[in-house]
């Protein structure tokens, strides 16, 4: 979702923005801006598209000045046009501001600002903010950081803010609740920014915001407090990111790329965790919950989108190798609902930014009726796993595709850990099988990286079906949230209508669209459902429908009987989603790349989704 970038320091700060910006780019935007100061002025430019046309609308025009704030933004309150992108100014053109998040009150704010004479440019929730820090500067007769310190106790909502003063060129203050801010600390300069991307090649000393907090930069040194007024210490930490995770690498997309790199990504995560001889699994992150994970009445796991599809893989996991009960919640449902949650449930929430703002939410009310809280998050340092109780990092690196691909894999990766550690811990499971399925679990990179031959298998079924409007994907057993994400892949990058179903649900509806145009997709491995599943291709094709499959290598009886099979290694059934996975990602990028789609940000899509 929208971007932030911000600096102050000896540089231009132009070219620092325009490129972090594009770092940002991932996340998702409609339209992009920045404010610089100069001389006691604030010059900005704001342009609906992208960050290469905002460069060329600004080209020829005064670029100087040390200090500046930018902005992609990803509209809630407002249509995307030039009018309403950020950066937004005060009426006499003294202040300048960059938003992320939603001011819930903006409309009683806006109202009675209005009403006292301040006249509107945008129909932004974010304009009213500035409005209100210079109404209280000229008010109250204080100074900038206690007029926004003053404004940021009247709004309601989530928000990370940047603000520029034109009288102060050598301030700039930062504030955030809800929504991410991280610092960089250089040589006497500040990078800010709404994740370490695009800070990473200036410094590694970081310092991550906390909610409620507002730095002030002025003159070089750095003061935090929190809006309540109290001074706080920064907590400087060095980032671990690669420079070189943020480029293509080759590559022409990030999300293929990505695909690529899941045999690295998957044996990444479960490096130091996995003992297979002893059977054993160890998990640092939790193993101070041990004993709540032990005598666990149930799990809900809370998630949203491509995380909620592993939250799925991880309730049969868990169920099957631990015997705990699980459910699996939508974190926007969860957290408006009453649930029932108490201390003897252990919630689960996953999120790939670490920032969705629902999950969050949703932690939230868990943790207030007393559960135990883990969370599975890839970005390190994010808000969700400070919010968390413990947790396991998917150590995935940064996912810049919009569409989660090496994400998902960890995340379920991270799932089967746990599910295993739980068996482990309540000796659900012989150690013997521990020992076979652990031994089983350390040679998945090595198949996944054969199942990557499947790419051209996939180029060829992409041509075949890239003029269908309608798709459906279906799987059983873990078969079925692959199917789901299957779905969701093709929908999000190639606007290919899908839906996922459990197999046997077909008959209860969805076989009423099939027809010779119809592309059904089939999780048809050999596992326990495999006679099952073949009984639902042979409805489908009595339909006429267009059958792809995916079997395992050597199958015979499905090749038989679909229109086009992708092969993809044996191995142990619980591993299925991360092998069966990997073709239904490059089916739907060149899918996407025939249809002439923009891969990696497709249209109206943000990566880490801040807002509710
Ligand atoms: N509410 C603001 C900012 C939106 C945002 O943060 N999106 O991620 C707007 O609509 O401009």
């Amino acid at each position: 979702m929208c971007g932030i970038v911000g600096y102050i320091g000896q540089r231009e700060a132009w070219q620092i923005i325009v490129k972090g910006l594009k770092r940002l780019e991932y996340r998702g935007y409609d339209s992009a801006g920045v404010a610089l100061v100069d001389q006691q002025h604030i010059n900005h430019y704001k342009k609906t598209g992208k960050v290469s046309d905002l460069e060329a609308a600004a080209a020829g025009a005064n670029l100087q000045g040390r200090t500046g704030i930018g902005h992609t933004r990803w509209a809630t309150h407002g249509e995307p046009s030039d009018r309403n992108a950020h950066p937004h100014l005060s009426e006499d053109g003294r202040l300048a501001i960059v938003h992320n998040g939603i001011i819930e009150n903006y409309g009683p704010l806006k109202e009675e600002l209005s009403s006292r004479g301040h006249v509107f440019q945008s129909d932004t929730d974010t304009e009213v903010l500035i409005h209100l820090i210079a109404d209280i500067l000229a008010e109250e007769k204080t100074d900038l950081l206690e007029a926004v310190r003053i404004a940021l106790t009247q709004v309601i909502g989530a928000y990370a803010i940047l603000v520029t003063d034109r009288e102060h060129p050598e301030q700039l203050i930062a504030a955030r609740k809800g929504s991410p801010m991280v610092i960089g600390v250089g040589n006497g300069e500040y990078f800010i920014a709404s994740d370490a991307s695009p800070i990473i090649e200036y410094t590694r000393n970081v310092i991550y915001l906390k909610d409620r907090e507002i730095a002030f930069i002025n003159g070089g040194e750095l003061l935090i407090k929190t809006i309540d007024n109290e001074v706080q210490t920064p907590y400087i930490q060095k980032l671990e990111m690669q420079l070189e995770m943020l480029e293509k690498a080759g590559y022409d997309h990030f999300m293929l790329k990505e695909i690529h790199e899941q045999p690295r990504s998957i044996r990444d995560c479960m490096r130091g965790r996995i003992y297979p001889q002893e059977g054993k699994v160890q998990l640092g992150g939790i193993k101070e919950y041990a004993d709540k994970l032990r005598n666990a009445e149930r799990i809900i796991i809370v998630a949203c989108g491509t995380s909620w599809h592993a939250g799925l893989v991880g309730e049969y996991l868990i169920e099957e190798f631990a015997r705990i009960p699980v459910g699996v919640e939508y974190a926007s449902e969860f957290r408006y609902r009453n649930p029932i949650i108490t201390e003897r449930d252990i919630v689960i929430a996953i999120s790939q930014s670490g920032e969705t703002a629902d999950t969050m939410a949703a932690i939230e009310l868990a943790k207030e009726r007393g559960a135990t809280i883990l969370g599975i998050c890839n970005v390190v340092g994010s808000s969700i796993p400070r919010l968390t109780h413990g947790g396991v990092y998917t150590h995935a690196g940064p996912e810049i595709g919009v569409a989660s691909t090496k994400a998902f894999t960890a995340q379920v990766t991270v799932l089967t850990l746990i599910a295993m550690y739980a068996a482990q811990l309540r000796g659900t499971l012989a150690q013997s099988k521990l020992v076979e399925l652990l031994t089983s679990l350390e040679d998945i990179p090595t198949l996944v990286e054969k199942t990557l031959a499947c790419d051209q298998a996939t180029q060829y079924i992409a041509a075949e079906i890239k003029d269908a409007t309608n798709a459906i994907f279906l799987g059983r057993g873990v078969g079925f949230p692959v199917a789901l994400e299957g779905a969701l892949k093709l929908k999000e990058i190639s606007y290919i209508h899908a839906e996922g179903y459990p197999a046997a649900e077909m008959k209860h509806g969805p076989i009423a669209l099939i027809d010779e145009e119809m592309p059904v997709v089939v999780i048809a491995t050999q596992n326990s459902s495999y006679e099952k599943v073949i009984s639902n291709i042979q409805e489908v094709k009595a339909r006429k429908g267009r059958v792809i499959a995916i079997v395992t290598e050597g199958d015979t009886a499905v090749r038989a009987l679909a229109d086009y099979v992708i092969e993809i290694p044996d191995a142990d059934e619980a591993f299925l989603p991360l092998l069966a996975t990997i073709p239904l990602q490059l089916l739907s990028y060149h899918t996407a790349l025939l249809r002439g789609c923009n891969v990696d940000q497709p249209r109206n899509l943000a990566k880490s989704v801040t807002v509710e």
